[in-house]
């Protein structure tokens, strides 16, 4: 099945998602091996790897290993045309679309192009936009682009929309890995009263109430990385995947 239909078939059954980040600088191989196995225990739905800055050398090692640790599709996130591997099941294609540098709408994508093809990986066009979180994140430095204001979600809006005509199939609203501000329930209610693609909303998301929060302003599918990485929160795991799963009511099976 492909990633997408996996997205579909997770917004069906379960409602909306958990993504679970990990990035492959902060851990060695096994570890992120046994975290990719912990969060598929916990209830999580699909396993991220990616980092706005790759550090490490052995990416693709640690996408082996997640792979080989977990059944959850595994997804690469992808900070730059480098972070590619063969053994994912799927790429966010992301075009940052809040900023307006090239190299982050379009031209990463075209290094990236034939490797992703060489590999016949799954390419998932998505619609990138950060949002202002009142502190300098990681992508806004590295993309060198301005987020979008959190005060403005018709701003947001218009870039989804834009986002939808030019065939995108997923859009993510991102305030930034570790920010206490997360993207507002206002932005994400306005947003995904407009959207026909599922909404991904990631950065901040550090306790239950805040992830139950984005679930029920609209978001389809909600990540969450940075919270994770400081200890073994194998409980806050669970709990984060529960509440997720408990706001929207499942669609009937037996279609
Ligand atoms: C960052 O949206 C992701 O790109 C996850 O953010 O690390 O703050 O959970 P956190």
């Amino acid at each position: 099945m492909s990633v997408s239909k996996d997205l579909d078939r997770i917004k069906q059954l379960r409602g909306a998602g958990l993504f679970v980040l990990l990035d492959p600088d902060r851990h060695t191989v096994d570890e992120l091996a046994a975290r990719a196995a912990a969060a598929e225990s916990a209830g999580a739905d699909v396993i991220l790897v990616g980092s706005s800055l790759l550090l490490t050398a052995t990416f693709d090692q640690a996408v082996e290993a997640i792979k080989k640790a977990t059944s959850l599709a595994v997804v690469i996130f992808p900070g730059s045309a480098v972070q590619i591997s063969r053994h994912a099941d799927a790429i966010l294609f992301l075009s940052l679309l809040s900023g307006r540098n090239s190299e982050t709408l379009i031209g990463q994508h075209v290094k990236a192009a034939p490797t992703i093809h060489e590999h016949g990986l799954e390419a998932i066009a998505t619609g990138y936009l950060l949002i202002e979180s009142g502190t300098l994140s990681s992508i806004e430095f590295m993309s060198d682009t301005k987020p979008i204001p959190r005060k403005k979600p018709d701003i947001a809006l218009a870039h989804v929309l834009a986002a939808q005509y030019l065939g995108m199939q997923l859009i993510y609203l991102e305030a930034g890995s570790g920010t206490d501000r997360p993207v507002p329930d206002e932005m994400i209610r306005y947003v995904s009263e407009h959207l026909t693609v599922p909404l991904i909303v990631g950065g901040g998301i550090k306790d239950v109430d805040t992830a139950r929060a984005k679930i029920e302003a609209g978001a389809d599918f909600v990540v969450v990385g940075n919270v994770l990485e400081s200890s073994e929160n194998t409980s806050l795991l669970a709990q984060l995947a529960d509440a997720v799963h408990s706001v929207r009511p499942p669609t009937t099976s037996g279609a």
